[in-house]
Parts: C-alpha cells; sequence; structure tokens
C-alpha cells in the first residue's frame, strides 16, 4: 500500500469544506489506493465546528483515512503538506471596497504563502478557491518565493463544469461526450466561456448551437450561475465548488484523458498574449505531475478580444494589490 499524503484545508468547517473534506477521504481526489492525512486548518472560533467535522469524518470509517489533524496555525497545518486546498477567505461584507477585500485576503494568504513555502513538502501542489480566487493565488505564490510559481493555481474548474453542463442540456448529448471545452480568465463575471474547439460526440459544437445562444444565454449563464444558485438555494455553491475542487486536483495528480482538456487557471507566461504572472483560466493537459497549457489554438477575434478584457480586468486587481504594498 502507498504511504498517506498530506491534504491540508483551509476554511475546513465552512460550507465548501463540508462538502469537500468527506470525498478527499473517500479518495474520490487523488483515487481509491491513496491513503490521505486531512490537515485542517481554521480560524481560532471555528476551531470547535471543524472537531465537529472531524468527528464525522471518523465516524464514516473511510479505509483510506489515514488521521486527521486540526489547527488554528497555518505553520502547523501546512507541515509536510502535499496538496493544499486554500477554500477559506474573507468575505465580502457590506459596504467593502473591492480594494479592502483584496487588502483582508492578503493578510491570510499572504501569510499561508509563507507558511506552505517554510512547512510544506517539496512537491506541494496548491489550488485556491477562496474569492478572488484568482489574485489570492497570485499572492499566496509571491509569498513562497521557494516554491515554483506554477504549483499555485486558482480554480476555474467549476466554471468550466459550469459550461460543459449547459452545452449537454443544449445538445442533449451526455456531459462524458463533451471534449475541450475552455473557460479563460479569471472566475468572475468576465469570464469567458468559449465552445470555439469543442467537440460533442465527435462533432464540431459551433455546428450545433447559434451564435444568439451562445452570446445571449450560454455566456452569461456560466458566468452569472453563482448568483443564479445563491438565489435559489438561499445559499452560495459549495457541493458543486467542492466537487470542482476535487475534479480539479484528481485531473493534476493523475492526468488528464487522452483527446481532451480542462480548465486550470495557472501562471501565465505570455501564453494568448495574456500577461506573464497573472493566474488565468488557460486550456491544459496534465500528465499527473504538472500542468501544460494547451498551445497553438487558432483563436476567433471574438476570443481574442474576450481574453484581453479579460486580462486587463485581472491585471488591474494586481495592480491594486501591488499599490496596497501586499507584494
Ligand atoms: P464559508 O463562509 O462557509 O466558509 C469559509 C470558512 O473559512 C469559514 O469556516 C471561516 O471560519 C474560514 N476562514 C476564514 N478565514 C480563514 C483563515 N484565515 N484561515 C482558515 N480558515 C479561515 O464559505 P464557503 O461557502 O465555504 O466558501 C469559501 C470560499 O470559496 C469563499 O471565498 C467563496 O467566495 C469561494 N468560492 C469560490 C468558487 C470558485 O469557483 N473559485 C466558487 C464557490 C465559492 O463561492
Amino acid at each position: 500500500t502507498k504511504t498517506p499524503v498530506n491534504v491540508t484545508v483551509t476554511g475546513a468547517a465552512g460550507n465548501i469544506g463540508y462538502a469537500l473534506l468527506f470525498r478527499i477521504a473517500s479518495g474520490a481526489m487523488l483515487g481509491p489506493d491513496q491513503p490521505v492525512r486531512i490537515k485542517m486548518l481554521e480560524i481560532t472560533p471555528a476551531l470547535k465546528a471543524a472537531e465537529g467535522t472531524a468527528m464525522e469524518l471518523n465516524d464514516c470509517a473511510f479505509p483510506l483515512l489515514a488521521g486527521i489533524d486540526i489547527s488554528d496555525d497555518p505553520n502547523v497545518a501546512f507541515d509536510g503538506c502535499n496538496f493544499g486546498l486554500l477554500v477559506g477567505a474573507m468575505p465580502r461584507k457590506k459596504g467593502m471596497e473591492r480594494a479592502d477585500l483584496i487588502s483582508a485576503n492578503g493578510g491570510i494568504f499572504g501569510p499561508q504563502g509563507k507558511a506552505i513555502n517554510d512547512h510544506a513538502a517539496d512537491d506541494v501542489r496548491v489550488l485556491v478557491v477562496g474569492n478572488p480566487a484568482n489574485t489570492n493565488a497570485v499572492i499566496a505564490a509571491a509569498s513562497a518565493p521557494d516554491v515554483p510559481a506554477e504549483r499555485f493555481n486558482a480554480m476555474m474548474r467549476l466554471d468550466h463544469n459550469r459550461a460543459i453542463s449547459q452545452l449537454a442540456e443544449k445538445t442533449g448529448a451526455k456531459v462524458a461526450d463533451i471534449k475541450k471545452m475552455v473557460v479563460w480568465g479569471n472566475h468572475s463575471a468576465d469570464q469567458y466561456p468559449d465552445i470555439s474547439f469543442c467537440e460533442v460526440e465527435g462533432k464540431a459544437a459551433s455546428g450545433l448551437v447559434d451564435e444568439a445562444w451562445l452570446d445571449e444565454y450560454f455566456v452569461p449563464t456560466v458566468a452569472k450561475r453563482g448568483a443564479a444558485i445563491i438565489e435559489a438555494r438561499g445559499a452560495s455553491s459549495a457541493a458543486s465548488a467542492a466537487g470542482a475542487a476535487i475534479d480539479h486536483m484528481h485531473s493534476w495528480a493523475l492526468g488528464t484523458p487522452e483527446g481532451d482538456w480542462t480548465t486550470a487557471a495557472v501562471p501565465s507566461r505570455g501564453e494568448y498574449g495574456v500577461p506573464e504572472g497573472l493566474s488565468y483560466g488557460f486550456p491544459v493537459t496534465s500528465d499527473g505531475k504538472e500542468w501544460k497549457i494547451v498551445e497553438g489554438l487558432e483563436l476567433s477575434d471574438k476570443t481574442k478580444k474576450q481574453i484581453e478584457f479579460n486580462a486587463k480586468k485581472a491585471q488591474e486587481e494586481i495592480d491594486t494589490v501591488k499599490s496596497l504594498g501586499i507584494m
């Protein structure tokens, strides 16, 4: 049997945490033969709730669960970390300016990045889920100079999955028969779900749906899905966000299938004109070790324009971070 790996989950007592931890422990994330030790990080007032979740995890008697640690100290929670899921973040409160939100989250993701730098395993891989996820990933990576920046991802997989689900519904195809979806950009209303390269049961998706449906329904429905879930459920996406985090780590650790790709926000090296250093949603493949951005795709003028617009917005957020002295 394999030796257990350490999986750190921040915000472990929150909504996404509650949907995420049980699937990590069940083997859904890293496979049915990989034992895991879960390390939960929470703020001090939420430690008791985290203990309750740990009790339930133990009560599931998961054969792959090798142990649980709970801490309010990032240096402890990231000690030996192989996989980090950074879910806990400061939510936007009424009357809060964007700069206030970024600065509050800088105070969380900066120190967590440093703790990862100083205590995590050499092979650590990090997925940032807490919003603004792309910017928080850049902040965490900047605070971890000894860890290669590409080990810090931000989550675009929920947007990717939402896009697949919408296209499946429209075309009557099974989700498993939809390949090469991509959502360019950052996890915000400015993202661009793009079916240009998509195949549905081996046929080009662009021939199956019309331009008006794409512009007027598909793109806004995917981009604003989070708000629609809140409206319907009275609470924000939790199980679907956790599911996307599981999918992201699964693809990264175990590889993407031949003939397909997925979407992950990874540091740009200037691909498709996206400014270097942004954490940006690209089409990517994984060999089980690292992501590779799919290069050489021929972009339509519309896609180019959307990528450029989104990159400008993402860059503005990073400029705010810099002007606040967070990095
Ligand atoms: P909750 O408010 O239910 O849970 C957040 C948890 O994080 C709380 O238990 C809180 O105590 C903890 N926390 C706060 N600061 C912390 C710190 N410094 N260290 C450790 N833990 C800390 O939110 P939840 O619904 O779980 O959402 C978590 C984050 O995911 C939010 O930022 C949310 O905006 C973001 N989302 C990101 C998505 C994406 O696609 N990237 C989609 C879903 C979700 O909206």
